[in-house]
Formats: C-alpha cells, sequence, structure tokens
C-alpha cells in the first residue's frame, strides 16, 4: 500500500466555515468558531491519521480586503501558506452567493498559478446543509464558473455530509511519503495558545459589530496549586483579554460584570477538558488603544 502524507491549507472568505471544517476531518476541536467574522487570526495545522495517509490540514485566517494593519498581516500569513501546502481548499458556503469577496480570492489563487506554482486548488461548497438540493445544485454552477478547479465538492461539517469524501479528494493530491506527525498528534497548537482561544472564543459570542476584530486575548500564566489530598491537580490560569476603548470593556464586563462570568465559566469547561485538570480561571479585561492599528501592539499581541 502507498502511504501519502502533506499538507492542505483552507481559504475563504471569512466565517465561510473553514476551521468548523477543519475540525471535522481532525474529529476533534483543535480550532475554535464562531459567526463572528475573523475568528481564525493565526494558521493552525490539524492532523488526520488514516491508515493510507496522514492529511495536515493548516486552518487559515479568512481572507478579505484588509481595512487596518492586522487585517494586512492575517492576509500576508495566508498568502505564505498558500505557497507551501501541496492541496488548496477554497471553501464558498452554500449559502451565500458567489460574490467579490469570492473573486477576490479567486483572483489570488489565479495570481499564484500564473506565478508558476501547480499547486491543485479543490473547490470545497461548505454548509451544504443550509440549503435546499436545488439551491446547491445552482451553487456549485456558479462555483465551477468561478475559475479553475481540479474538484468541487459539496460538504457539511455540522452534518458529517461528504467530510470524508473531501479527505479522500484531499488526500488524493498529496505526495507519498511518510507520517509527518506522530500517531495521536492531533494539532501543534501549544496549549497555552488553546487556552487564549477557549476564551475569546466564549468572549465572541453575544458580541457585535466591531467588538469582535478589537478583541485580543493573551494568557499571562498557568500555574499549579500545591496539591493536597488525591483529588485531580488545580491549575490557576490567568487570562487578559484586550479591547481598544473603554466602552468595549465595558460590554465585555457586563452589568455587575455578570458577561465576564458567563465568559469565564463556558471557557473553563473547555479549558478543563483540554488541560485534563480543575481550572481556577481568572479573566482580566484591558483596553490597549487602537492595537489593530499600531505595529508596536501588534507584536506585544502576537502578530
Ligand atoms: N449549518 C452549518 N453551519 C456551519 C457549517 N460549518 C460552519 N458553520 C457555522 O459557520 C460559522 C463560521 O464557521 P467557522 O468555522 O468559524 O468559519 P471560518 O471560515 O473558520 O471563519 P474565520 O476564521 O472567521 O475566517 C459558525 O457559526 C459555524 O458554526 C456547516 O457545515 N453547516
Ligand atoms: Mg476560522
Amino acid at each position: 500500500m502507498t502511504f501519502r502524507s502533506g499538507f492542505a491549507c483552507f481559504v475563504g472568505r471569512p466565517n465561510a466555515g473553514k476551521s468548523t471544517l477543519t475540525n471535522a476531518l481532525v474529529g476533534q476541536k483543535v480550532a475554535i468558531t464562531s459567526d463572528r467574522p475573523q475568528t481564525t487570526r493565526h494558521t493552525i495545522r490539524g492532523i488526520l491519521h488514516r491508515e493510507d495517509a496522514q492529511l495536515v490540514i493548516v486552518d487559515t485566517p479568512g481572507l478579505h480586503r484588509p481595512r487596518t494593519l492586522l487585517g494586512e498581516r492575517l492576509n500576508a500569513l495566508v498568502k505564505d501558506t498558500l505557497t507551501e501546502v501541496d492541496v488548496i481548499g477554497f471553501c464558498l458556503p452554500a449559502d451565500q452567493k458567489v460574490g467579490p469577496g469570492d473573486r477576490f480570492i479567486a483572483e489570488q489563487l489565479e495570481q499564484l498559478a500564473r506565478d508558476g506554482r501547480g499547486t491543485p486548488v479543490v473547490a470545497v461548497v461548505t454548509k451544504a446543509d443550509l440549503v435546499p438540493k436545488g439551491r446547491l445544485a445552482e451553487h456549485l454552477l456558479a462555483v465551477s464558473r468561478l475559475g479553475e478547479w481540479a474538484d468541487i465538492v459539496p460538504v457539511s461539517a455540522v452534518g458529517g455530509y461528504q467530510v470524508d469524501t473531501l479527505a479522500d479528494v484531499l488526500v488524493g493530491h498529496l505526495p507519498e511519503g511518510p507520517a509527518l506527525y506522530a500517531d495521536g498528534e492531533l494539532t501543534d497548537e501549544p496549549e497555552i495558545v488553546m487556552v487564549a482561544e477557549l476564551v475569546r472564543e466564549a468572549a465572541l459570542e453575544g458580541v457585535h459589530d466591531e467588538l469582535p476584530h478589537s478583541l485580543a486575548v493573551v494568557v499571562d500564566e498557568i500555574v499549579p496549586r500545591e496539591r493536597t489530598g488525591d483529588g485531580p491537580p488545580l491549575l490557576d490560569v490567568r487570562v487578559n483579554l484586550f479591547v481598544e476603548r473603554d466602552s468595549q470593556k465595558a460590554i465585555i464586563i457586563g452589568k455587575g460584570g455578570a458577561r465576564l462570568r458567563d465568559v469565564g465559566s463556558q471557557a473553563r469547561r473547555g479549558i478543563e477538558a483540554l488541560l485534563g485538570a480543575r481550572v481556577y480561571l481568572d479573566l482580566h479585561v484591558k483596553v490597549a488603544k487602537d492595537w489593530q492599528r499600531d505595529p508596536k501592539q501588534l507584536g506585544r499581541l502576537g502578530f
């Protein structure tokens, strides 16, 4: 049996379902997801282990016309990733017409092809569960007219529809080669980053307008508490949430701190599952004025 291994990356406009699909392929949550745009802010590798192949899926931030320095940096990151993979999965949500955002990405992919990289692009029509069959068919037709695709695959990450088929198609574009990651390794995401991401995911729920973009989360420290008795270990996890304005700080904290407490208890559940320990989660909200446009602050926040 030939064994294949290599890299696929998902690109697509914000909210196209890239991270949800990455998680579905890996079979475990490695990337946070939300219905707010620009949820993903760095590349995340998820690893799919099969008998015949190892597929490393690189989930990327949504590609869009940048409006801030952060946006520019995220786009640059995506473009670098595109040149480093064996196959590209261009995600287009079925419940939205092919629009300028998709054409912008199609142009970037064409540019890449013109630059002489023969990287195959698979058009992945995501969220197929959200539309009736007839509309899905129309959408597939519109997608086929948008560019030159090696394949077009409709999927639903939520319904599990065709996720295996997509894996087969992506694996088909990988070169022969040995496994790149150890058995059972599902992501290269450091735990400390996952912790920050779980807090950001919880904090994104229910916030609107500019706030999702203005929110950055950094873990300050994770300290084990002195153990007394046989109970599971207890960790003190201190996390800073940065927003850009005082008004946003008030929203995140909520009346009498109620919102922040909800965010904390939701995030804590995920963090405890991740770390396999009881967690005392300490959240602090701080203002880092206009950090999205400030090179120095962007650096400090890890961009
Ligand atoms: N019904 C349905 N919803 C989906 C599916 N895939 C993703 N979603 C939803 O679409 C929203 C966006 O999903 P994400 O996976 O975060 O999208 P993304 O492309 O990673 O977004 P960015 O990281 O912001 O670029 C979330 O609310 C998901 O629950 C799907 O197959 N079916
Ligand atoms: Mg994402």
